[in-house]
């Protein structure tokens, strides 16, 4: 890679790089893309200010006037909230937005080349990608990128707005691992539930350390994907939130939707048809799985790095 592409990290992101100390990387395209301004921007503080009280340094990942970043500014994070016209950005589109020197979010797969690219072990988001519902042929890059970079993924599942047993199997014809925290089924994102299998289950975050470390080490280079249950309180029941899926699936087909735009359309309507409802679980989980990236990321920091890739 030229001098031209190498990743820029803020000062913090770098400093917290040479002392060794732990750091999580966020995606952007949920500030970008998925949540509503000013939302999106409280929640990106959010999750920053949860993961340094865990001890670890932040690392939201971006591109920036054709610049890959890792480690953004106030007005970085402002600019990514609040202007339009961002692009949503992941594999594929590093080299335009870098040749066309513009700016978006990264996705979970974007994030994930970045991390790796970084040496940065652990991320958070709050849903993965996913092979969509109906004739099966959209299926997200996320899961292929997640086959390909050793990085620990915590989410809260993925959304029903996908198909999620093929989901689960395709996770599983590429070999990815799913580790439910202190769960033994695949959450729903919304819901607690989904009746899906995950592959092991860990009770706390130095086991999670410790499955990746121990998978790693065999040189089986794939992500491993942690899903964290959204917190009980905030957590909505299947039925209820099921219904407003439909509505907005069915919206999409009707107008057509699809392509990178079918993702962000169905988020806006199911948050829109729910009222508000799922964006008050969205926000909680999202700082859950930040606080549990960060525990992990401390844990992974803690047992040394005899990661042998
Ligand atoms: N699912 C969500 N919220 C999100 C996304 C997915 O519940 O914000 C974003 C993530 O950045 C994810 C991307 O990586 O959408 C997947 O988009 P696509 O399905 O177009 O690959
Ligand atoms: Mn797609």
């Amino acid at each position: 890679m030229s001098n031209k592409l190498a990743i820029q990290y803020s000062t913090d992101v770098r400093a917290a790089q040479a002392a060794k100390q732990a750091v999580v990387a966020l995606e952007s395209t949920v500030i970008s893309h998925g949540l509503p301004y000013p939302q999106n921007l409280e929640l990106a503080q959010d999750m920053e200010a949860v993961i340094r009280d865990a001890g670890a340094v932040p690392a939201t990942s971006a591109v920036i006037d054709g610049k890959l970043r890792l480690g953004l500014n106030a007005d970085e994070l402002e600019r990514l909230a609040s202007e339009k016209d961002l692009r949503k950005i992941s594999v594929r589109d590093f080299g335009a937005a870098v040749a066309q020197r513009a700016s978006g979010g990264t996705t979970v797969a974007g994030t994930l080349i970045m991390a790796e690219r970084a040496g940065v072990q652990v991320f958070a988001t709050g849903g993965i990608g996913g092979v969509h519902q109906g004739s099966g042929k959209d299926i997200s890059t996320d899961l292929l990128q997640l086959s390909r970079s050793p990085v620990i993924v915590v989410c809260a599942g993925a959304k029903a707005i996908l198909d999620l047993p093929a989901t689960i199997e395709y996770l599983e014809t590429m070999g990815v691992p799913v580790v439910g925290f202190q769960t033994d089924e695949f959450p729903a994102f919304y819901s607690r539930e989904s009746g899906l299998s995950v592959s092991a289950r860990a009770e706390k975050p130095e086991e999670i350390a410790h499955i990746a470390k121990s998978q790693w080490s065999l040189g089986i280079h794939s992500a491993i994907l942690v899903g964290n249950p959204p917190p009980a309180e905030v957590a909505l029941p299947a039925e209820e939130i099921n219904t407003h899926i439909e509505m907005a699936l069915k919206e999409a087909e009707e107008q057509g939707i699809h392509g990178q735009a079918v993702t962000p359309f169905l988020l806006a309507r199911v948050s829109e048809l729910s009222d508000g409802e799922s964006l008050k679980t969205n926000l909680a989980l999202l700082k859950n799985n930040a606080s549990l990236a960060a525990k992990t990321a401390v844990a992974m920091q803690a047992s040394g790095n005899q990661v042998h890739l």
